[in-house]
């Protein structure tokens, strides 16, 4: 006997499968999706970094994300080359300004950061790093020559020059040479 509920019995069932179906495709779309952010967000990181100025051959590549600190009296001096500069003191800190790249000091490479923290009666703070070649990337000394206006010392192998390499090598022959005699 033809019933109502038997012409249902399929149709329930259809709905079903056609509801689970609908719902896998939504969890492979939501994967695919996040997927597809992630490797947005690493294409963004990659494009950034292409786009950076990091030398005519990279050399300052290795200080990209890395931080230098000296101590200086109370303050410790933070420089991270291409992002930020501060001044600490206990939990106080003192923007000294915001990566705006590299500049040219009487004919030699400098870091500028500008725009920092606002000098009562004076001006944005702003910190200039001069480079040393040196074996080790490390800040060396700290200035103020005029208010808010900073100056900092870093030594680094990525300024280091064959001429550098010349006088260590005589250095070390002439040390060499002085112990023989
Ligand atoms: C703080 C520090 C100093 C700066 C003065 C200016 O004490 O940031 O370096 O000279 O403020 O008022």
């Amino acid at each position: 006997m033809f019933t109502v509920s038997r012409l249902l019995l399929p149709v329930r069932s259809l709905c079903c499968v056609l509801l689970s179906a609908a719902q896998s495709a939504r969890d492979e779309f939501d994967l695919w999706s996040s997927k597809l952010s992630r490797l947005q967000s690493k294409y963004d990181t990659l494009s950034k970094s292409l786009d950076r100025d990091f030398g005519p051959e990279s050399e300052f590549h290795h200080l990209d994300g890395k931080c230098l600190e000296l101590r200086v009296k109370q303050y410790i001096y933070e420089v991270c080359p291409f992002a930020s500069s501060k001044q600490k003191e206990g939990h106080q800190s003192t923007s000294l300004g915001s990566w705006s790249g590299f500049e040219d000091r009487d004919g030699a490479k400098v870091m500028k950061f500008t725009g920092g923290q606002t000098c009562w009666q004076g001006p944005a703070r702003s910190l200039t790093v001069l480079l040393r070649c040196g074996s080790e990337d490390q800040l060396i000394s700290v200035e103020e020559p005029s208010k808010c206006v900073y100056e900092i010392v870093m030594q680094t192998p990525a300024v280091c020059h064959q001429e550098h390499a010349q006088v260590l090598r005589l250095n070390l022959e002439g040390g060499l040479i002085e112990d023989e005699e």
